[in-house]
């Protein structure tokens, strides 16, 4: 590799990514929805799962790329606990503040004080807080127009968030990018697009820029990680395959999280996607692909600890498909009637915040007390 050559490249970035811990039952529940509710869509879904898993059996796989998270929790006796009180307390807090945020932002649009196109993270806070709540501040991240969450947990103060929102000069883009464009130089906020697929190739410049400043220019300090978030609709857009291939081949340090939320807009992730299962995508370009629940924050923490790990390391990029649902419309501008009231009833009640609530006070780290502390904040 001529790296004189490819450092003209070297200021552009990239990121993406996530993965579960039960791999394709967000997809199964959600066939299952479709084709009880409809019997044109049900022989469609069949019809397709079929071929899929026909499909599937002559796939190639690389056992030792993919993390199979089943089996991991099986082989494991877990005495011990998965995180400390005042890491629980943290990511609650912070979980906390991005549904806040969020069920505020909702308000301030349905009262009319909030123009634009504006789309809201409720449901994927676990995807946010497991992975962001572990970088440094001079790691990268890129994400879609669902921004604001991640900027809360990157650092970006709500005050500064909630100008931009609302157009002002003190906004954290000097209110010139409104809902969709969250940018923060300090944080190392690469960027929000709304275009799909347009941050991946910048956070994988991101990522080439920290290999090329460690490893031609010297920079001991320079060891910084880049993260891409995306959506399922995203996976089917060229870029990603791009950027997996350039990431692979120069090892560059990051991770491709995506929020398999199973539905683009009101496309179902299982009527686009040839191959369904995201996180298999990795292993056919050499990286590992990892699937991890994306409703459950320890989870995800702990497989964003290894792929972050990875990439810090030099051990090259990671795809980590995380399965997640958003509990509300797409933009606060659809009425969402297409999706079926059983599956939102299903991962409603698969709320990450409760979940993490529960396992708080399970487990004598918080009690109710602490916790309604927090939710007053
Ligand atoms: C290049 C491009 N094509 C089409 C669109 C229109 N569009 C806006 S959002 C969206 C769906 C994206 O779905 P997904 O990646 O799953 O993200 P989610 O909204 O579920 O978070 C599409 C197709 C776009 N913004 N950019
Ligand atoms: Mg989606």
């Amino acid at each position: 590799m001529n790296w004189r050559n490819l450092g003209a490249y070297a200021d552009c970035f990239l990121s993406l990514g996530d993965t579960g811990g039960q791999p394709g039952s967000l997809i199964n529940f959600s066939a299952t929805v479709l084709m009880a509710r409809n019997k044109k869509i049900s022989k469609r879904n069949n019809g397709g799962s079929d071929m899929r898993k026909k499909m599937f059996f002559f796939q190639f796989e690389s056992p030792p790329l993919i993390w199979d998270r089943r089996q991991e929790s099986k082989s494991k006796s877990t005495p011990n606990l998965l995180i400390t009180k005042k890491e629980g307390l943290e990511l609650y807090e912070d979980m906390v503040l991005g549904r806040a945020f969020e069920d505020k932002c909702a308000k301030m649009y349905y009262d009319r004080k909030m123009l634009g196109f504006v789309h809201l993270y409720n449901g994927q806070e676990a995807v946010s807080t497991g992975f962001i709540r572990l970088l440094k501040q001079q790691d990268s991240i890129v994400c879609t127009y669902r921004d604001h969450v991640q900027a809360l947990s990157k650092g970006v103060s709500a005050r500064a968030v909630m100008s931009e929102l609302l157009g002002k000069a003190t906004g954290c883009s000097r209110g010139q990018g409104g809902s969709m464009h969250i940018f923060s130089r300090k944080h190392n906020m690469l960027g929000r697009f709304a275009f799909i697929g347009e941050g991946i190739p910048i956070a994988t410049g991101a990522a080439f820029t920290s290999k090329y400043k460690r490893e031609v220019l010297k920079e001991a300090d320079c060891g910084h990680v880049s993260l891409a978030f995306f959506g399922d609709g995203t996976c089917n857009n060229g870029q990603f395959y791009e950027c997996l291939n350039m990431a692979a081949l120069w090892k560059l340090p990051i991770v491709f999280v995506v929020e398999n939320n199973l539905w683009a807009i009101g496309m179902s992730h299982l009527r686009a996607t040839s191959v369904p299962q995201i996180y298999k995508k990795g292993p056919a370009f050499g990286m590992p692909g990892v699937h991890v629940d994306g409703m459950d924050v320890l989870k995800v923490r702990e497989v964003a600890k290894e792929a972050i790990g990875r990439a810090r390391r030099g051990e090259g990029p990671t795809l980590v498909e995380c399965e997640t649902y958003r509990f509300r419309g797409h933009s606060l501008a659809d009425p969402d009637k297409l999706r079926d009231p059983a599956e939102k009833a299903h991962y409603a009640a698969r709320d990450p915040i409760t979940a993490l609530k529960k396992y708080l006070i399970e487990n004598s780290l918080a009690n109710e007390a602490d916790l309604k502390a927090i939710d007053k904040r």
